[in-house]
């Protein structure tokens, strides 16, 4: 059918209205079509003023997808008990036939994925309202923007877009008729107590060639909110041949002498990635999704985002003070899967408050010491319960978040959960050492941010391969290519906050990432000295006995030194074996740089022990 005909039948006149004022008719063609398909009860069309802003938020509450709370603006949502993380396994690329991009990469043949997804999606809004938005990524007005249509028949969806990502009606009706931009079709299909129930139906699918991403039967936000993870796998797809980068990383400020240096960081998720970009002291752009581009020699970064979906356990005064205190002022803020009381208070694992014995949480009626089916014990919210707000609330927000130019980066920060192996805070040598032995050697211990068992070391380089578009090997060479012809490379570093001793005791405190940010800072400007290691720049303990002390009023003592910075040789040549194999095996177009640097540093290790033995102390270095 005609996509003006749908359209005219419906949705109301002021609906249709709005519509009509977008001149790009491919966006009348989408949306009719999904319309058609999926079968709405009614459609409302979001423009980005006041009124229908506060509709949608509205509607969340009314839906009963949202419940309000005590706290002005603050509101709780709830996914079904197996919904609360990125679901992997049902997430995957439509292809064309033939085509893969590698064995980690989950993929389907294409024609085969479509009809599947068009077949779930055929009447699953019967009875919803369908909400449609329009956002950017990245700022307004600047070559990083890139404009999205979002279909969701989730309030909630829709609301959380709104406090994450830059409103874009107006960008839509100026929009040249046939200008690129990123769909999304969500539905949370059969609700039950508000949550989807066809689990077995969910199905997040990303067609490249459609710059579509679908989802099906999930509410959990890292599988429906389009211009999160899903817009990462089209942005990355589109970057990879235009030279630029989608990167897994927050960008931020650090205050150093008389000036402010910017950092973007990769960590896979609930490694302490937005608590770093939170810290008190310092400013933040973004916290999880940056796009890197490169101008005049050097590397700008802008924030993809405008709002946080950040982790809450753990969130207490003392360690995360400038969250803690947006979380417990007034203004919008959506929490999610945390355990709500009558009194309209919510409460998370870390909070410092008392736990209460009963509420509701993610499991419905939750009492201290609950079971559930598989019998074990609920805990009082789930580890990936998150909270949502617009960056406004937030004291830190760094004044440079909308520039449109984006900030200069002068350094990058990859770091993992590693028991282990890496030291707390090292430099690469180079750009391309960095990106070899330290992003795309990152290696992290699996945690409840996606389903499935934790405590296993994955190989997850940049942090980013849950979210690739492109093979393993490209991806890498893009990063290394990136660092070419740069007059000012940014400096890559590794950080690790989750070393231990032979005990198993934490070798750092939560605290302690001031301080390596403080460092890192310094070396950017050359302004502190180092040693050399054969995997990198390591602090000389002079300086960090200083940054503790000028940091954290802290006694930074030998002791403390050499149990964090010894090298330790047997632990670091298993790993560098580990990705050798892995580059080796598993990824069929890895550059041979990759190789040759990481058998470089397999033999600075070797060389070492064999003159000094298998555990290093720095100040034997
Ligand atoms: C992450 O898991 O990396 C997140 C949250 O930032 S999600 O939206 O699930 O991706
Ligand atoms: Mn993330």
């Amino acid at each position: 059918m005609e996509p003006d005909r749908v359209l005219k039948e419906r949705l109301s006149a002021s609906d249709f209205d709005k519509l009509a004022a977008v001149e790009n008719e491919e966006v009348h063609r989408f949306i009719a079509r999904y319309i058609a398909l999926c079968d709405p009860a009614s459609v409302f069309v979001a423009t980005d003023s006041d009124e229908d802003i506060s509709y949608v938020r509205r509607k969340a509450v009314e839906h009963g997808e949202e419940s309000e709370l005590a706290l002005q603006g603050h509101t709780v949502h709830y996914d079904g008990y197996h919904d609360q993380a990125r679901d992997k396994k049902n997430t995957r690329f439509l292809l064309p036939e033939g085509m893969s991009l590698g064995a980690d990469i989950n993929a389907v043949e294409r024609k085969k994925g479509l009809s599947e997804m068009h077949e779930i999606l055929t009447g699953i809004m019967s009875g919803h309202e369908l909400f449609i938005r329009f956002f950017c990524l990245g700022p307004l007005n600047s070559e990083f923007s890139i404009p999205c249509v979002q279909l969701t028949d989730s309030a909630y969806v829709a609301h959380s877009e709104d406090l994450l990502y830059r409103k874009a009606y107006g960008l839509f009706k100026g929009m040249s008729k046939n200008e690129e931009f990123f769909r999304f079709v969500h539905s949370e299909g059969r609700l039950e107590n508000s949550v989807s129930v066809d689990i077995e139906k969910r199905r997040i699918y990303i067609d490249l060639e459609g710059n579509t991403v679908y989802s099906t039967n999930t509410q959990y936000g890292g599988n429906t909110i389009g211009l999160k993870k899903l817009a990462m796998r089209l942005a990355i797809q589109k970057s990879s041949p235009e030279g630029w980068l989608t990167e897994h990383m927050f960008v931020m400020g650090v205050n150093g002498p008389n000036r402010r240096s910017y950092f973007s960081g990769a960590f896979p998720s609930l490694c302490g990635k937005t608590s770093t970009s939170m810290v008190e002291g310092e400013t933040i752009v973004g916290d999880d999704i940056a796009y890197l581009r490169k101008k005049n020699g050097k590397v700008y970064g802008v924030n993809v985002e405008k709002g946080i979906f950040g982790i809450i356990q753990g969130v207490n005064q003392k360690d995360d003070a400038l969250i803690w205190r947006a979380l417990h002022s007034e203004g919008e803020i959506i929490f999610s899967n945390v355990l709500s009381v009558d009194d309209g208070g919510v409460y998370w694992i870390g909070k410092d408050d008392a736990p209460p014995e009963r509420g509701i949480n993610h499991c419905g009626e939750w009492t201290a010491g609950r079971r559930d089916a598989e019998g074990n014990e609920i805990d009082i919210s789930h580890k990936n319960a998150r909270f949502t707000l617009d960056m406004r609330l937030l004291s830190n927000r760094d004044p440079a978040m909308e520039d449109p130019e984006g900030v200069v980066i002068s350094g990058m920060i990859y770091g993992g959960r590693d028991s282990d192996t890496w030291v707390p805070v090292e430099e690469s040598f180079s750009w391309e050492h960095g990106i070899v032995t330290k992003g795309a050697s990152l290696e992290s211990e699996t945690t409840a941010a996606t389903l499935g068992q934790e405590g296993v070391r994955k190989f997850n380089p940049m942090s980013n391969l849950d979210f690739l578009s492109i093979t393993v090997g490209r991806y890498i060479e893009n990063n290394l290519e990136f660092g070419k012809g740069l007059s000012h490379p940014p400096k890559i570093f590794s950080v690790n906050y989750f070393l231990k001793d032979k005990s198993g005791n934490w070798l750092n405190e939560r605290e302690d990432k001031r301080v390596w940010l403080k460092w890192m800072e310094l070396r950017t400007h050359d302004d502190a000295g180092a040693l050399r290691s054969p995997t990198g720049y390591i602090p000389l303990f002079e300086d960090l006995k200083r940054l503790f002390s000028d940091v954290l009023k802290k006694t930074y003592t030998e002791e403390d030194y050499v149990s964090q910075f010894t090298v330790r040789i047997p632990e670091n040549l298993q790993k560098t074996e580990r990705i050798i194999r892995i580059y080796r095996n598993d990824v069929a177009d890895t550059p041979p740089v990759v190789i040759e640097l990481l058998k470089e540093q397999k033999n600075r290790l070797a060389a070492l022990r064999d003159a000094r033995g298998e555990y290093i102390s720095p100040f034997f270095l």
